[in-house]
C-alpha cells in the first residue's frame, strides 16, 4: 500500500514536489493514463490499470464513462537518485465541467496535456491549453492512443510518423497563437530579455516546424520530442516512451552518441548505414526517418506478432531480445491484449516515461515566477506596487515557498467538495498493527463482559447503551483506531461533509490552526482597521469580507480515500475539513490580514441552462432549500437562485452538468423526490433597422412603413396617460413625469452588431471602468494598473473605429452609461446639447475633460443618476417578454427639469419644492444612487410607480418619478422600432464518417442548426462538421446525434454568441401576397412568436392569442390573468 510516512517526508522538500493536472478533450484518455500512474505506486494492480479508472470514483462517472469531478492523488516516484512527490489531479474533459478544470489548474504548477492520436486537437484541447496559459502553468504533452493508429486506422509506421508530426504541428499552432496573442506579448518581452544573455540554442535546423516564428527564442514554449516534453503512449496497453529512452537504448546498442540521437531521432533524419552517419533530408531522398526505423517499426512489429498474427515463436524471440520475463499464463491467455500489455508494461512502462518527464520538465513550487505571484495577488484593477507594503512583502513568501515557523500561512481553496461522512478517515476501517490487535482483543473481551452484565441488568435500555458506547469511543483517542467506529447516525446533517480542495503557498498548515478567511472583495487596505498584532485566534473585530475559522482536519487526498494528516508544509495540495461554514466555493486563507485575496478563477463555461426545481411533496420544501444550498457549495459552476416569482432555479453549464446536479440533489443533498421544469431558455430583446423588403421579398413601400408606425402609436398610447406621452413618426419618444416637473426625449437605435459583440466580450473591462468612475465620483484617488488603463483605452479605440458615420459622430465621448447592471451590451447616449457631463472615459485623460458646467447643468447633474437608473431598469427587462435587452442604444435628445411645477397641477408641491430646493438636490442624488446600487433598483421603481403623487417628502419622488419616466420612455422608444428576439447559440463540432453524414445534417436541419463548415480530417475517413445551433433547440441534441449515428462521440455544445432571430414576432400579413403565402393567422412559421409566447407564458405574463382553437389554451389564458 501507499507509504504514508514516505509521502509525509517528501512533502517537506518542495524542490522535489510537482503539482500537476491532466488536461485534455473529453475521452482522450486522461483517467486511463492516471490509472497507469496510480498503478506504478501499487495502489491498484497494474492488470487493472486502464480498466478500473480509479479516479472516477463516482458511480455516474463509471456508468457514463466520463469524468465529472476533478480529483487528486499523491504519488511518489524515484527518478534517478532523487525521490519525488507528485500531487496529481485528474480533470474532466467534457465542456460542461470545464469549471472543474479551472479549479484544478489554479492549484498546479504544470499540466500533462493529453491528445488522442486519432482525433488530434479538439475544441477542448484548445480550451485547456488556453487555461494553462492564463494561469501561467507549464504544459507537457502526451500523445495517447497510438495503438489506434495501428489497429484501427491500420497506418504503416511511416504514415503514422507523418500523422504524429501533423498533430504536433496543430498543438504548437495553438501555443503559437497564444504566445503571439496580446496577453503574452509582455511576457515574451520579459523572457526575451532574460534569455538574451543565457544560452543561444544551437539547433536552428532541428526546429523545422517552428520556422517562421520571430527571432525570440520561444522554442522552450513549444512541444517537441527532442526537448523531452512529448511522450508517445497507449495508456490502455500500458506503454509510452519519450525519445530520450530510445536515444539511450540505441546509443548503447549502436555506439552513437546519445546527444546526437536526441537531436535526430525526431525529424527529417535518416541513417546512412554505409557511411555510418546520420544524415538530414530523409523525406527528399525517400529514406526512412530515424524515428520510424528505430522506434515505430519496433512497436509495429510487436503488435503484428502479438495481436495480428499471434506468432508464438516470434513473440518469444522478441521477449528474449528485450530481456523481459512474461508469465506463462499471460503467454497462454486467449486475449492477445493481455500478453501485449504484459510485454509493453515491462519494456516501455508508460508511468516511467510520463513521470520522469514530469519530474524533469515541470517546475517545482519553488520555481514560481514572480510574475505569476503578482498576478495571483493583484486585487481587482489595482497595480501590484500600489498595494500596502506589508502585502507586497508577502510576494517573497510566495516565491520562497518556505515552511519556516515564521513564514506566513497562505492557502488557496479552489473548490469545496462533498464526501460521505462515513468515508472520512476517522470512521474508516484500517489495517491494525500487531500491538493494536492485541490491545483491541483485550478491549473487545472486556466490552463483551461488560455487555453481558449490562444485558442482564437492563435489556430495555440497550439503545442508549450503544449510543453512549459510540460516544466513549470517540472521546478516547486509543479506541478511535478500532475499525468498527461508526459515524453518529442520528444526525442527518452529517451525511455529507465538505472538504476544501486547496494548496499551501507558504507556511505550514497545522491541524486545528486558526486562520483568516479573506473574501474575494477583501482589500488589504482594510488592514488599518485590524488591530495591530492581532491574530486569527482572537478574532472579534469587524472588518468587511474578513472572517476567521479553524482548520479542523487536514487530509492527504488519495483519490477515493482521504488520509488524516497533522500538518502540511508549503507547496502541497491538500484537503481541509471544517470550513463549510465560512467558505462558499473558493477562498484565500492566511494567518496575516495583509494577504490579498487571490484573483478569481478563470471560468470558461457560461452557465446557461436553467431549470426551476420543486419537491414532489410540497411539504419537503425546506429539505430542497437546504439541498440546493449544499449543491451550490459543492459545485464550482452551478448557480442556485430564487427568482422574483419564488421559483427555485438551478443554473448549469449544459445538459450533462444539469443531469449530474439533479442526481446529486436527489441522492445526496436533499434526499427527496424532486421535479424539474423544462430548461428555461434565455433570450435577449433588441431592435433592428426597419426592413426593406417584406416577408415575401417584395420591396416595402413608404405607405406601409407609416402604417406600422401608426399601429405602434396606437398600441403605445392605449390605456396610458397619453397627454404625457408623445411618439413622433421617427420614433422619438417624449415623456413627461406625472408631476410635470421633468421631460425626457429618448430614441432607440440598433447598435451595429460588431459593437454589441465588443461590449459583450469586454464586460469585465466595462465593469472595471464603472468601478473606477464610481470611486472617482466619490472623490477617491486610485492607482490604476497600466494594464487596466490600456484595456480601457483599447476598448475606447475599438468603439471609435466601429461607430463611424454621421449618426455616430462623437458618440463614444458622449456615452452616458452601459446597461443593464452598468456593464451590459446596451448604451445610453447623451445627445442633450446643453448638457456636458463628465465622460465615462474620464479615467483616461483625468481632469482635462471635466468642464465645469453652468447652473443649469449643475441641476441636471443632480438627477443624472435617475436617468441612468431608468435606463438600467429598461435594459434589464424589455417589453417583449421581460428579458434583458441587447445591442440597443438609447439617445437622450432632450431633458428638461423645471425648477417649478405647472401651477394648475400641484400647488402644494410647488411651495415645498421652492423652499427646499437647494438643500434637497444633494440628498436626492445620494439616496437615488444608493438605492440604485444596493437594492437592485427594482424596489425604488415599484414605489415610484405605485404612488406617483408626492406625499410628504416631495423630493425623493422627483428622482423616483424621473426614473420611472425614463424607464417608460426607453420602453416606448424601443417599441417604436422593429423589435426582434435574440437567441443564445451553441457551436459544436461533430465528427462523423461519410455514411452517417447525411443523418447528422438531418438532425441539425430539424433543430434550426446551421453548418458553418465541413472538412475531412486528414489521414482518416472522418468529416468534421462545425455548426451553430440555438440553445432553445439543443435539448436532447447530443443524444439524438449519438443514436442516429450509432454511438459516435457525442458533440460538445459550447455557448458561443447571441443571434438575432430574423422573424418579427409582431408580424402579421398585410399584403395580399403575404396572405397567400402564410395564411391569415400566419403563426405557423413565426418561430420568434413561439419563443416569445413561451417565455411570456412561463413568466405569467399576458399572452395574446388571436384565435382560440382549443379549450385548453383558453384555460391557461384565464389562469394567467
Ligand atoms: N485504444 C485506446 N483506447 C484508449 C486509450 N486510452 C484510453 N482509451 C479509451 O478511451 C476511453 C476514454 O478514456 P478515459 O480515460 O475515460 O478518458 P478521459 O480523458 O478521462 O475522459 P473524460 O474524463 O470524460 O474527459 C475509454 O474507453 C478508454 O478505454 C488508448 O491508449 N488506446
Ligand atoms: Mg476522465
Amino acid at each position: 500500500m501507499v507509504h504514508l510516512e514516505k509521502i509525509i517526508a517528501l512533502q517537506k522538500n518542495p524542490a522535489n514536489i510537482r503539482n500537476l493536472c491532466i488536461l485534455a478533450h473529453v475521452d482522450h484518455g486522461k483517467t486511463t493514463l492516471a490509472d497507469c500512474l496510480v498503478a506504478s505506486n501499487g495502489i491498484i494492480s497494474s492488470r487493472l490499470a486502464g480498466k478500473l479508472r480509479y479516479l472516477d470514483s463516482r458511480e455516474d462517472e463509471q456508468v457514463r464513462g466520463i469524468t465529472m469531478k476533478s480529483s487528486a492523488i499523491s504519488l511518489h516516484y524515484r527518478n534517478g537518485d532523487q525521490e519525488y512527490l507528485l500531487n496529481l489531479i485528474d480533470s474532466p474533459g467534457h465542456v460542461d465541467f470545464s469549471s472543474e478544470v479551472s479549479t484544478a489548474v489554479r492549484l498546479c504548477d504544470g499540466a500533462i496535456v493529453v491528445v488522442d492520436a486519432v482525433e488530434g486537437v479538439c475544441p477542448q484541447t484548445q480550451a485547456v491549453l488556453r487555461q494553462a496559459w492564463l494561469e501561467n502553468i507549464r504544459p507537457v504533452l502526451v500523445i495517447n492512443k497510438i495503438d489506434r493508429l495501428i489497429m484501427e486506422l491500420k497506418l504503416t509506421s511511416q504514415e503514422a510518423y507523418t500523422h504524429l508530426q501533423k498533430i504536433l504541428e496543430q498543438v504548437n499552432a495553438i501555443t503559437g497563437t497564444l504566445f503571439t496573442s496580446k496577453v503574452l506579448e509582455e511576457r515574451a518581452e520579459k523572457e526575451k530579455e532574460e534569455e538574451k544573455e543565457s544560452e543561444t540554442l544551437s539547433g536552428d535546423q532541428v526546429f523545422d516546424w517552428s520556422a517562421g516564428l520571430e527571432e525570440v527564442d520561444d522554442s522552450h514554449l513549444y512541444f517537441s520530442p527532442e526537448q523531452g516534453n512529448v511522450v508517445f503512449a497507449s495508456a490502455i496497453d500500458g506503454w509510452g516512451f519519450s525519445i530520450q529512452q530510445f536515444a539511450h537504448i540505441y546509443s548503447q546498442r549502436m555506439g552513437i552518441k546519445a546527444e546526437v540521437l536526441l537531436k535526430t531521432l525526431w525529424g527529417d533524419f535518416y541513417l546512412n548505414a554505409k557511411a555510418k552517419k546520420i544524415m538530414k533530408g530523409a523525406q527528399a531522398k525517400g529514406k526512412k526517418p530515424l524515428f520510424v526505423q528505430f522506434v515505430l517499426d519496433n512497436i509495429w512489429s510487436l503488435y503484428d506478432a502479438v495481436v495480428t498474427r499471434r506468432d508464438k515463436e516470434k513473440v518469444e524471440k522478441v521477449v528474449a531480445s528485450l530481456g523481459i520475463k512474461v508469465m506463462a499464463r499471460d503467454l497462454r491467455h486467449s486475449d492477445p491484449k493481455v500478453l501485449l500489455s504484459a510485454i509493453c508494461s515491462q519494456w516501455l512502462p508508460v508511468s516511467q516515461a510520463v513521470l520522469s518527464m514530469v519530474c524533469e520538465k515541470l517546475p517545482s513550487p519553488l520555481d514560481m515566477a514572480s510574475e505569476r505571484a503578482e498576478k495571483l495577488m493583484s486585487v481587482g484593477a489595482r497595480r501590484f506596487d500600489s498595494l500596502p507594503a506589508q502585502t507586497q512583502k508577502l510576494k517573497t513568501a510566495f516565491l520562497q515557498c518556505s515552511s519556516e515557523d515564521n513564514a506566513p500561512v497562505i492557502v488557496f481553496v479552489s473548490k469545496m467538495f462533498a464526501v460521505d461522512t462515513k468515508a472520512l478517515p476517522k470512521y474508516k476501517p484500517r489495517p491494525l498493527t500487531q500491538e493494536e490487535i492485541v490491545q483491541r482483543r483485550e478491549l473487545a473481551r472486556q466490552r463483551h463482559a461488560d455487555r453481558m452484565a449490562a444485558d442482564q441488568t437492563a435489556a430495555e435500555s440497550h439503545k442508549e447503551l450503544a449510543h453512549s458506547e459510540s460516544m466513549s469511543q470517540e472521546s478516547q483517542p486509543d479506541s478511535s483506531t478500532v475499525s468498527q467506529t461508526q459515524p453518529p447516525e442520528e444526525e442527518e446533517e452529517l451525511k455529507e461533509t465538505f472538504i476544501a480542495f486547496a494548496r499551501v503557498y507558504s507556511g505550514v498548515v497545522k491541524k486545528g490552526q486558526r486562520v483568516f478567511v479573506l473574501g474575494p472583495k477583501y482589500d488589504p487596505d482594510f488592514l488599518s482597521k485590524v488591530p495591530e498584532g492581532c491574530s486569527a485566534s482572537d478574532c472579534v473585530f469587524e472588518v468587511p469580507h474578513l472572517s476567521c475559522c479553524s482548520m479542523e482536519s487536514i487530509y492527504l487526498l488519495m483519490g477515493r480515500e482521504l488520509e488524516d494528516l497533522e500538518e502540511v508544509p508549503a507547496g502541497n495540495v491538500l484537503g481541509i475539513g471544517g470550513l463549510e461554514e465560512c467558505v462558499l466555493k473558493s477562498a484565500t486563507l492566511s494567518t496575516t490580514p495583509a494577504c490579498p485575496p487571490f484573483t478569481p478563477l478563470n471560468f470558461e463555461a457560461t452557465p446557461i441552462v436553467r431549470v426551476a426545481v420543486e419537491p414532489k411533496h410540497p411539504s419537503e420544501m425546506p429539505k430542497l432549500v437546504r439541498g440546493m444550498r449544499l449543491l451550490n457549495q459543492a459545485d464550482p459552476c452551478a448557480e442556485v437562485l430564487i427568482q422574483e416569482t419564488g421559483e427555485h432555479v438551478l443554473v448549469t453549464a449544459g445538459e450533462v452538468h444539469l443531469q449530474r446536479c439533479l442526481d446529486d440533489l436527489r441522492d445526496r443533498f436533499a434526499k427527496i423526490e424532486i421535479s424539474a421544469s423544462k430548461p428555461i431558455i434565455p433570450f435577449r430583446e433588441t431592435v433592428v433597422r426597419p426592413p426593406k423588403v417584406d416577408m415575401v421579398n417584395e420591396e416595402l413601400g413608404k405607405q406601409q412603413k407609416v402604417a406600422i408606425i401608426h399601429q405602434v402609436k396606437e398600441e403605445s398610447s392605449q390605456g396610458r396617460s397619453s397627454d404625457t406621452l408623445l411618439v413622433d413618426p421617427s420614433g422619438l419618444v417624449t415623456l413627461t413625469t406625472p408631476n410635470r416637473l421633468a421631460t425626457v426625449c429618448v430614441r432607440a437605435i440598433p447598435l451595429p452588431q460588431e459593437v454589441t459583440q465588443l461590449l459583450e466580450s469586454n464586460s469585465e473591462v466595462i465593469r472595471t471602468l464603472e468601478q473606477i468612475n464610481m470611486s472617482l465620483r466619490e472623490g477617491k484617488s486610485l492607482d490604476i494598473s497600466l494594464r487596466t488603463l490600456e484595456a480601457i483605452a483599447g476598448l475606447k479605440d475599438q468603439l471609435d473605429s466601429l461607430l463611424q458615420g454621421r449618426k455616430w459622430r462623437n458618440a463614444v465621448e458622449r456615452i452616458w452609461a452601459f446597461g443593464p447592471r452598468r456593464y451590459g451590451p446596451n448604451i445610453l447616449l447623451n445627445n442633450v446639447d446643453s448638457y456636458q457631463r463628465p465622460s465615462v472615459w474620464q479615467c483616461l485623460g483625468r481632469g482635462d475633460k471635466t468642464v465645469e458646467a453652468g447652473a443649469q447643468a449643475a441641476v441636471l447633474r443632480d438627477f443624472d443618476n435617475s436617468i441612468i437608473s431608468g435606463f438600467l431598469l429598461a435594459t434589464l427587462s424589455g417589453p417583449m417578454c421581460e428579458e434583458p435587452l441587447m445591442g440597443v442604444c438609447f439617445c437622450v435628445e432632450r431633458w428638461d427639469v423645471q425648477s417649478s411645477a405647472p401651477a394648475q397641477h400641484q400647488e402644494s408641491f410647488e411651495e415645498d419644492s421652492m423652499s427646499h430646493k437647494a438643500l434637497a438636490d444633494n440628498k436626492v442624488e445620494r439616496s437615488s444612487e444608493t438605492s440604485a446600487q444596493e437594492e437592485g433598483m427594482a424596489s425604488g421603481l415599484g414605489q415610484a410607480e405605485r404612488r406617483p403623487e408626492p406625499a410628504s417628502d416631495c423630493y425623493g419622488p422627483v428622482s423616483g418619478q424621473l426614473i420611472a419616466a425614463m424607464k417608460e420612455a426607453c420602453r416606448h422608444a424601443f417599441q417604436a422600432q422593429p423589435q426582434r428576439l435574440m437567441a443564445a447559440m451553441y457551436t459544436c463540432e461533430i465528427m462523423a464518417t461519410a455514411e452517417v453524414l447525411g443523418r447528422v445534417y438531418g438532425v441539425l436541419g430539424k433543430r434550426e442548426g446551421r453548418v458553418l463548415h465541413e472538412e475531412m480530417k486528414e489521414g482518416t475517413d472522418m468529416f468534421i462538421i462545425k455548426a451553430v445551433l440555438p440553445v432553445a433547440e439543443s435539448f436532447g441534441f447530443a443524444d439524438e446525434i449519438r443514436k442516429r449515428t450509432s454511438g459516435l462521440a457525442s458533440p460538445q455544445l459550447v455557448f458561443s454568441h447571441w443571434e438575432v432571430i430574423s422573424s418579427d414576432p409582431y408580424w402579421v400579413p398585410t399584403t395580399e401576397e403575404e396572405y397567400l403565402h402564410f395564411g391569415e393567422k400566419a403563426d405557423s412559421a413565426n418561430q420568434a412568436l413561439k419563443y416569445m409566447n413561451a417565455v411570456r407564458r412561463r413568466k405569467g405574463l399576458y399572452v395574446e392569442e388571436k384565435i382560440v382553437e382549443h379549450a385548453e389554451k383558453q384555460r391557461t389564458l384565464s389562469k394567467n390573468k
